[in-house]
């Protein structure tokens, strides 16, 4: 018995960028919980729990029970461990569930310029399907064309990121003097860059950029202990 946090991984095992799964690794950490991962590859994810359980991580395996979605299983913490609130109340999971549909716009947004770069990071046996399912999401284009457009789109990119800017002059964290599930939601979107990409999403003078980096020390450096990807 025990916890373990499914987790998508690179050709090397060891690399971890799903955003999903990272929101989860934070809230685990938030509750005080000690927790083991275990690596899926796109193609390992649908044998979860023996299969039929899942198309996506993360999934969380609680003592045997199997919860699915990052979202449901920050919810499940919520309720099965209240201390350390995740969330600041009733008011606060809804603005919470907001800044986490916020987040998965940001994603979306910011596919188009990772697919290559992830690509070319997970196991060879994934790529085939990997190409043909995020082209077809970005309507036909080549995860080259892709790639070759961001340095375009990044201003654009970086101008979504005006109400997290606002949020943060005036503190540490989204959360307050300390981080909630709400920063590890956003948090994701840039990690899941950072692991996958040597590409600047952030501008070093971004306020955003002092926010991400402080996230990435939180419990210990959990998410600075990830390697970013190299050039
Ligand atoms: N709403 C889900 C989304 C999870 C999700 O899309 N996970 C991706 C990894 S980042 C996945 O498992 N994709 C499987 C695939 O594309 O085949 C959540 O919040 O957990």
């Amino acid at each position: 018995m025990g916890i373990i946090l499914y987790d998508l991984c690179g050709a090397d095992r060891s690399i971890r960028f799903s955003p999903y799964c990272w929101r989860t690794r934070l809230a685990l950490a938030h509750k005080g919980l000690d927790f083991d991962t275990a690596p899926v590859t796109f193609s390992e994810i649908k044998a979860i729990g023996g299969g039929g359980v899942t198309t996506t991580v993360p999934v969380v395996d609680y003592d045997g029970r199997l919860i699915r979605d990052s979202w449901d299983i920050a919810m499940f913490l919520e309720k099965e461990r209240p201390g350390a609130p995740l969330f600041g109340g009733e008011a606060g999971v809804g603005l919470t569930e907001f800044v986490v549909q916020w987040g998965t716009t940001l994603t979306r947004a910011l596919s188009p310029m990772l697919v290559k770069d992830i690509h070319d990071r997970i196991a060879p046996e994934d790529r085939a399907y990997f190409r043909e399912s995020r082209e077809k999401r970005a309507g036909g284009a080549s995860l080259e064309t892709l790639r070759a457009r961001r340095e375009a789109e990044l201003p654009a990119f970086r101008e979504r990121l005006r109400p997290l800017r606002g949020t943060l002059a005036w503190r540490p964290f989204i959360g307050g003097k300390a981080p909630v599930f709400a920063d590890y939601a956003i948090f994701g979107v840039f990690q899941w860059a950072r692991v996958v990409s040597p590409f600047p999403i952030l501008a070093d003078d971004d306020p955003v950029k002092a926010w991400f980096e402080r996230c990435l020390d939180l419990f210990d450096g959990m998410g600075r202990k990830m390697p970013a990807a190299a050039g």
